[in-house]
């Protein structure tokens, strides 16, 4: 077999957050040396370089939303990106910038299956729902929505990224690792049937019994899209984003979790998000997060 191809497409934007620095991610990834760990795999790695799209204007929201003309910009230039990528056959790693990017790549997966006619299967690993529309967010922030964009529930701007409306369905996202979510969005989560493994289901059951679930029915047909918000981590081993929320997995769990999906062999795409540079110590959380991907991609602790 030919060696997988990956690309990797850095998207330089904290325009949908609430904090300054997202923007810094993709460097911070590069200088942890995601690319040199993943061609060390065995893969095939091409760095496309960064996406370029508006400044962030710094400005309050509007109608419920901040920066939503420069978020789908954005998310304009990701689709394609993505898109480009995956007609190629390469497995695409986004390196964001903030979350809200999930709603052009998401889309463009989305989109890719349902011309392959492959089953779509998400992985939302995440201290956050991300499911707040104009109505229900606290903040405005669009890296708090892009689950609810994608499918449907949002913005003209942005749930018509991908030209299909909605970009996908609430029954092909699992979500695992949430502790934070706001009343209204709850509500939205348990009306719309989102699958959530919160981390309470996780110190119940444990990671392994978790990903199984999460991981149930996946078969040969299916593109697995994972999409790692960095905040997903406990913030004491990933202190470098802009949103913590204590009380998430550690070390051990986290790479469990990476190691399961691995072994599906299923990957077909990748977002890594939400990493602050301006809140890490000595690049820590970037060095975490590509160890973890490194698992992502079949790093194992097995001895056999
Ligand atoms: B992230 C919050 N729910 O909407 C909101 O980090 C936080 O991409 C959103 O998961 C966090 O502002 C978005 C309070
Ligand atoms: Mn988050
Ligand atoms: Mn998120
Ligand atoms: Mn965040």
């Amino acid at each position: 077999m030919s060696k997988q191809s990956i690309s990797l497409i850095g998207v330089p934007t904290d325009i949908g957050a609430g904090h300054r620095g997202a923007s810094m991610g993709p460097e911070a990834l590069r200088v942890a040396r995601l690319g040199e760990k993943l061609t060390k795999r065995g893969l095939q790695v091409h760095d496309r370089g960064n996406l370029a799209g508006p400044l962030n204007p710094w400005q309050p929201p509007t109608d419920g939303y901040r920066h939503l003309a420069e978020v789908a910009a954005w998310n304009q230039a990701v689709f394609t990106a993505v898109q480009t990528e995956l007609t190629a056959g390469h497995l695409p790693i986004m390196l964001g910038g903030d979350h809200c990017l999930a709603i052009g790549s998401i889309a463009a997966v989305a989109a890719h299956c349902r011309a392959q006619g492959r089953s779509l299967r998400v992985l939302w690993l995440d201290a956050h729902s991300d499911f707040n529309t104009a109505l229900a967010t606290p903040s405005g922030n669009i890296h708090g929505m892009p689950v609810a964009c994608l499918c449907g529930n949002g913005p003209k701007e942005l749930v018509e990224v991908g030209g299909h409306v909605p970009a996908t369905t609430p029954d092909v996202f699992r979500q695992i690792g949430i502790r934070s979510v706001d009343d209204i969005e709850k509500q939205l989560i348990r009306d719309a049937k989102v699958q959530v493994f919160d981390m309470r289901h996780i110190d119940e059951n444990g990671m392994k019994r978790t990903m199984e679930e999460a991981l149930a029915g996946i078969d040969a047909n299916t593109h697995l899209h994972v999409s790692f918000d960095v905040d997903f981590l406990d913030p004491t081993i990933a202190p470098g984003v802009g949103t913590t929320v204590r009380g998430g997995p550690n070390y051990r769990e986290a790479q469990l979790c990476m190691e399961m999906i691995a072994d599906t062999g299923r990957l077909g795409s990748l977002d890594i998000v939400e990493l602050n540079p301006a809140y890490d110590k000595r690049n820590q959380t970037a060095k975490l997060a590509v160890d973890l991907v490194e698992s992502l991609f079949g790093k194992s602790t097995l001895i056999h």
